[in-house]
């Protein structure tokens, strides 16, 4: 008898200190009103405490993680120079830009790219009404789609044109270039941009077009029509359809694209700039317009990948979301799974389950991307194409591609210097 009540008092006891534990640790006081006021506790609570929170506090518990080092669609982006390309001593009269989502074929990969090889470096979108048929207006004006290969991703053999840009009056006659690829039933489709005038003439204006190949090697035939349309006059994507990226998932081919609009291109300093869906059962179409397009309010090139049961996308330099990792899991409405810096430009990521009709994508590694500014703008302006590595992936688990402190050396900020804005500061300062 006295054994069971000793433990039953141990028991009281043991019980009565754990409350009054979780009683501290959630400091839960009473006030006037009989609403329950707590003070967030020391212990980040990994699910959404029932009681009034902040809108940021509601919004922490948004992420795919309550921190961004565990949250799987952060990550930092490290970069490496690509060997077997040459820019003839980069004096802007070849450039390369815009590469397509890398491929393995037979143990090797295989990438596509916009290539521009021209007497003179491009003059500006602004004197497009000045470029002939060897002087270009823009970096991707009188350009063809090349293709090269690689065992390991860092080293290239460039092998080639892969489709070069047809003769008056085909569609693309002027320019073919930001290309990417779909594998398909074990059939390759190149879709690119089509240009039938400089761009800059009028805008950049130019509709997304097709070839298709038995070969990643070739040879491609030109279907010599749009892909996808250009919207009607006053739609969104009345004036392009760019930047195709390709997905196959519930057994059809989602088509991720850019349009950039808003008065543009008269009116340049308005532009605005968002992300298109199209969807088809063939890769010869009809690509079907998304309802709900636009479906990315930010961005400029489409980097788009199979993530868990949905699709992510990268969103870069334009919009009030720029910067960002997002996510949709119906593919089309996307939201911020995470803020992301050092972000790679015209981005295709290799990803395996591109076109397998993935129902969990298991997310990146690695891809490829363009620097635009590799030369010197209206002097030697070329791009280069680059390899870019991160950890977006369920099957990888890299710390150091998860932190969030990043430090660059000051000459880095110092190099965004204040320019011609100096002598207007130190006026304002007086
Ligand atoms: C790229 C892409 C499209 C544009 C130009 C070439 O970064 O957005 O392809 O037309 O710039």
């Amino acid at each position: 008898m006295k054994t069971l009540i000793s433990k039953t008092a141990i028991t009281i006891v043991l019980v009565g200190s754990m409350i009054s534990c979780a009683e501290k640790e959630a400091k839960i006081e009473k006030t006037s009103e009989e609403t329950v006021q707590t003070v967030f506790p020391h212990k980040l609570p990994t699910e959404k405490p029932s009681y009034p929170l902040s809108s940021a506090m509601e919004r922490m518990y948004d992420y795919p993680a309550l921190r961004a080092q565990d949250n799987e669609l952060y990550s930092l982006f490290k970069y490496s120079e690509l060997e077997g390309f040459d820019y003839n001593n980069h004096d802007g009269t070849i450039s390369r830009r815009d590469p397509s989502r890398p491929i393995l074929v037979n143990g090797k990969y295989y990438i596509w790219y916009t290539k521009r090889v021209t007497k003179t470096p491009p003059i500006g979108a602004k004197r497009a009404a000045e470029a002939t048929a060897v002087i270009p207006s823009t970096d991707w004006d009188l350009c063809d789609l090349w293709y090269a290969t690689s065992e390991d991703g860092f080293k290239w053999k460039e092998e080639g044109i892969a489709v070069s840009r047809p003769a008056k009056p085909e569609l693309g006659w002027r320019s073919i270039a930001t290309p990417d690829i779909l594998v398909w039933e074990g059939k390759y489709y190149l879709y690119f941009q089509a240009f039938n005038e400089p761009s800059g003439l009028r805008g950049d204006w130019c509709p997304i077009s097709m070839a298709y190949s038995d070969s990643p090697d070739g040879p491609w035939t030109h279907t010599d029509k749009p892909a996808i349309e250009l919207g009607k006059k006053g739609e969104w994507d009345q004036d392009q359809t760019q930047d195709p990226h390709l997905i196959v998932r519930d057994g059809k081919i989602y088509l991720y694209y850019k349009a950039a609009f808003n008065k543009w291109p008269d009116v340049r300093n308005k532009y605005v700039v968002c992300h298109g869906l199209a969807i088809a059962n063939s890769p010869f179409g009809p690509f079907e317009k998304h309802p709900l397009n636009p479906v990315l309010n930010s961005g400029h090139e489409t980097t788009f990948f199979p993530f868990k049961e949905g699709i992510a996308a990268l969103a870069i330099k334009d919009g009030n979301e720029r910067e960002t990792m997002q996510y949709a899991q119906d593919g089309v409405n996307f939201k911020i799974a995470s803020s992301v810096s050092l972000t790679p430009t015209a981005t295709g990521f290799y990803t395996p389950d591109a076109f397998t009709n993935t129902k969990y994508g298991r997310g990146v590694t690695w891809g490829m991307c363009h620097f635009i500014n590799a030369g010197v703008f209206g002097v030697n302006q070329h791009s280069i194409i680059a390899r870019v590595d991160c950890d977006l992936s369920l099957d990888c688990d890299e710390p150091s591609m998860k932190l969030t402190g990043v430090w660059h050396k000051p000459d880095v900020y110092f190099k965004q210097g204040l320019g011609g804005l100096r002598k207007k500061r130190e006026e304002i300062q007086k």
